[in-house]
């Protein structure tokens, strides 16, 4: 731990409700565990759904209302009630808005722990100004701050661990170049799969697809001419072999993001990590209304240093809003090198930033 990070603010509340999907859990959890692992916090996290959470926290038992899970304490986040008898720690984060249990609230007043509302992440330009702003909440005079990961300086920065980068260093040094392109596969069932894997079949180097299992294998089966498809099915058809791998730990995710040469992500975390990956990828936002999510991509895009010409942008664009015709495909397959080499350059741009856990922890130990 470094000396200038150490806080004495110990005890860590982390709210968690699994709003869809896994990327609420997902962003916690790896969160809660970096508190903990680099800098020695005691973390409760408080989540609704342990079902879901134990998709991703792949030790925890979803019948314990209690547990220890990596040293991090894993609790059922359940009624009002059952917070009567909880002592608010010294740093409350309310992940995504999640509104705290009413009675926790009212433990709060007397304890005035630091209050943080962790934000979506967004690279937008208006995240500077709002990133640490706060305000009073209005029965209980508590301030609650307003912390925005983000992509500048500004901002309360990327989740990325300490040891991330060495050991995706590491990782790369070990593979080995393959003739075929390796492509990972994680998208919401409404992208256009299939247009996107009739254009590998006519690729102009052969496509090895890995998917891991979820919610867009039922067009997968469709595109074969199935009706269910499941985990350790391997398809070939023309150029395209898709093999369908089962829900990986985060950390094999990792691995998985490292090996390929192209990652398809969506959300919020596998964005990030495929941004830390340092390899091209294609990212589809969560759908959002009045399609402001098309906003966010382009306000990534921008920060990412894509021109609005670039292969990358009409990519993104016709995934999210369109089709993939195999000429875009094979464009884009055509500028895999440069786009390599720009994800290396942006991915060492953004990791010489102070990270979301440590500007978290900095801030805390200001407030004191
Ligand atoms: O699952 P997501 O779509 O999650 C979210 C939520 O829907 C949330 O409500 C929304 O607001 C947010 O997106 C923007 O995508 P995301 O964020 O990428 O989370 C997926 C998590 O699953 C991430 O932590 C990586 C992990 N993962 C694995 O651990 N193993 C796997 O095999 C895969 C494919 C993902």
């Amino acid at each position: 731990m470094n000396k200038s990070t150490k806080t004495n603010q110990t005890s860590w509340d982390i709210f968690c409700r699994v709003v869809d999907n896994f990327g609420d859990i997902g962003v916690c959890w790896r969160l809660a565990k970096q508190l903990h692992d680099e800098y020695a916090l005691d973390i409760r996290l408080w989540v609704d759904d342990l079902n879901v959470a134990s998709k991703i926290v792949t030790d925890l038992d979803a019948s314990l209302n209690r547990q220890q899970v990596n040293g991090v304490e894993v609790c059922l986040w359940k009624d009002d009630a059952s917070f009567a008898n909880i002592t608010p720690a010294d740093v409350v984060i309310e992940a995504f808005a999640c509104e705290l249990p009413k009675l926790y609230i009212q433990h709060m007043i007397a304890k005035k722990p630091i209050w943080l509302n962790l934000e979506y992440l967004s690279a937008e330009s208006w995240v500077d100004d709002f990133h640490a702003q706060s305000s009073v909440h209005p029965t209980t005079g508590l301030r609650k701050t307003f912390f925005f990961p983000g992509f500048t300086e500004q901002t309360g920065g990327l989740i990325r661990e300490q040891n991330l980068i060495a050991k995706r260093d590491a990782a790369k040094a070990q593979m080995k170049r393959l003739p075929s392109i390796q492509v990972s596969l994680f998208c919401y069932p409404h992208a256009p799969i299939q247009s996107l894997l009739e254009a590998m079949t006519e690729s102009m180097r052969p496509v090895e697809c890995f998917v891991p299992t979820g919610s867009s294998l039922g067009k997968i089966a469709e595109f074969f001419g199935l009706t269910q498809i499941k985990v350790g099915n391997t398809f070939k058809k023309e150029q395209l072999t898709l093999t369908v791998l089962p829900f990986l730990t985060q950390a094999e995710y990792d691995q998985l993001l490292w090996c390929c040469d192209l990652n398809f992500v969506r959300g919020e975390d596998s964005w990030i990590r495929a941004l830390w990956s340092a390899n091209p990828f294609i990212w589809q936002t969560y759908p959002q209304d009045e399609k402001h999510h098309l906003k966010k991509l382009d306000a990534f895009l921008e920060k990412y240093e894509v021109q609005a010409d670039h292969v990358l942008n009409e990519f993104h664009h016709a995934w999210l809003d369109a089709e993939i015709s195999p000429a875009l495909w094979n464009k884009l397959i055509a500028a895999l090198p440069t786009l390599k080499t720009h994800a290396e350059l942006q991915t060492h741009k953004f990791e010489q930033q102070a990270d979301l856990a440590a500007k978290l922890v900095i801030f805390t130990k200001n407030k004191v």
